[in-house]
């Protein structure tokens, strides 16, 4: 009794000491216990946290390209050439929610310059296209099917412009940017998500465009307060390859060396804002040993983009390569299983409509996903914990009520289930809103008089799926081997994967 009150009195002035945030700096004098507790308190902005439960974002690749059989158009394409015959947003959208995707991305601009919005800043858009006869607006179509269906919205503007007459002209540029932002953050009701690529070509004139990110970040938080920047952006990390498969040990707090230390020390989720630099394809963003030369850290989590199909565009003679429910199922684990949110794009093919080989991969991979997680052999179960607390929320649905330890970060928590069940996936969530700190786990079950493997791994974070042989047992086991800070579970299940 006296060692939990001592222990939790530490650990109140342990939270004073280091008090949650979104980034901190790490100064010269800290010493390693110090920088680790200080990355274990660093959490998701509001922002971050609603993006993090989406889980998965569709990503709507549909310019010029869709009818040039191009993926990088050249920026001179004729207006002429964009003419959907049956564009149907709501099928897009519909088709969207049907498959589990929760927000949408919409590459209103990609680099070949051609805004799918009548903008005013140029005349290389709809509103020159026979399309709708040039009274077409694909922005406001897709973000009114949002609306409608309940669905967030979000906008890809390609920095990279092959068409505009300013690019290369920094300042211009710039401007024209800046102009093109405002018109798709005011005309279209609330944005989710503004994503930025890293594409950055040479300009007409051969002199290199500067992009003045500090001031597109201002604006949109001053625009559009809600929405996360990605990629190339402060609030959401790109994964670092295009295949769908994030990191076995993927961290959310990783090491930033360009924080502006005036908005850290102001502790000002609005201001801090920095473009990413440094390699953020590595393998190792967050370890123990990789945040111990860090000036900075951050809450930047990862989001793992891939098309259904080859490219990013539609392509006719891709109609026979539409990803398979089973490869789905492989990236959702591999993605969202890895505390990433999945961008999946699927693009709207010629006509305006989505190809019936990508609806129907998608509807048979959301069954077998559906099927998969409908039962939880874990509830019910009579649980057990050497030094936890709170195991009545460990199934409750909600990752912010969480079982935690009572003093350590290690623990073991013992499930005897209802009955013996047959299981083959190990779902877990750590309550994020306090931070990321397991670094190791293992499940074991009971055969006969002896523990066994089941899976073990390393990183948690805001989802974590395990894959592995099924198992029958009754009596299950998951062990807390490191974490930063107490370990904390928000949720635990047990599964068993039904096929497509
Ligand atoms: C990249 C672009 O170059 C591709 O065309 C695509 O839009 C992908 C999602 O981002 O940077």
């Amino acid at each position: 009794m006296k060692k939990t009150l001592l222990s939790s009195l530490a650990f109140a002035s342990a939270s004073l000491l280091y008090a949650q945030s979104n980034a901190v700096n790490i100064l010269p004098t800290d010493d390693s216990a110090t920088i680790i507790r200080k990355a274990a308190m660093v959490t998701p902005s509001a922002r971050q946290l609603r993006w993090q439960e989406l889980e998965i974002v569709g990503f709507l690749h549909f310019t010029v390209n869709t009818f040039t059989d191009r993926e990088w158009g050249l920026g001179n394409e004729s207006e002429q050439v964009f003419n959907p015959t049956e564009l149907d947003a709501k099928q897009w959208i519909r088709t969207c929610k049907a498959a589990g995707i929760k927000q949408v991305i919409l590459t209103a601009k990609h680099h070949d310059g051609f805004c799918l919005w009548p903008s005013k800043y140029t005349g290389h858009s709809v509103k020159n296209s026979p399309w709708k006869n040039g009274k077409g607006d694909v922005v406001k179509e897709v973000s009114d099917a949002c609306h409608q269906y309940g669905i967030g919205f979000g906008v890809y503007l390609s920095p990279w412009d092959r068409n505009s007459q300013y690019y290369g002209d920094s300042a211009k540029y710039n401007q024209y940017f800046m102009n093109q932002l405002t018109e798709l953050l005011t005309n279209y009701g609330r944005v989710d998500e503004v994503w930025f690529d890293g594409a950055n070509g040479e300009g007409p004139n051969g002199k290199k465009q500067v992009y003045n990110f500090d001031a597109w970040y201002k604006l949109i938080r001053r625009l559009q307060p809600t929405a996360v920047i990605a990629s190339m952006g402060p609030d959401v990390r790109w994964v670092g390859t295009e295949s769908g498969y994030g990191r076995e040990t993927e961290w959310s707090v990783v090491s930033i060396n360009n924080l502006n230390p005036g908005a850290v020390a102001a502790n000002s989720q609005t201001n801090v804002a920095f473009k990413p630099t440094g390699d953020m394809t590595d393998n190792d963003l967050g370890s123990r040993s990789r945040i111990q030369s860090a000036k900075g850290l951050a809450w930047y989590p990862a989001e793992t983009d891939v098309s259904i199909r080859p490219g990013w565009f539609y392509h006719p003679s891709e109609d026979t390569a539409v990803k398979s429910p089973e490869k789905l199922l492989d990236i959702y684990y591999s993605s969202v299983g890895r505390n990433g949110v999945l961008l999946l794009n699927i693009p709207p093919n010629r006509k305006g409509l989505i190809s019936k080989e990508d609806s129907v991969s998608l509807m048979k991979w959301k069954k077998a996903l559906d099927a998969t997680f409908k039962t939880n052999f874990a509830k019910g179960a009579t649980i057990t914990t050497t030094n936890g607390t709170n195991t009545g929320t460990l199934m409750d649905g909600k990752i912010t009520t969480a079982f935690t330890t009572k003093t350590g970060d290690t623990t073991t928590i013992n499930f005897h289930l209802p009955q013996p069940a047959t299981f083959d996936v190990l779902c877990l969530q750590e309550n994020i809103t306090v931070g990321q700190r397991i670094e190791g786990f293992v499940l074991e079950y009971k055969e006969g008089n002896e523990w066994k493997e089941a899976a073990a791994g390393t990183t948690v974070g805001y989802k974590r799926l395990m894959r592995f042989k099924p198992v029958t047992a009754r009596d299950v086991r998951l062990r807390i081997l490191a974490a930063r800070l107490q370990p904390t579970i928000g949720e635990f299940g047990l599964y068993k994967q039904a096929n497509p």
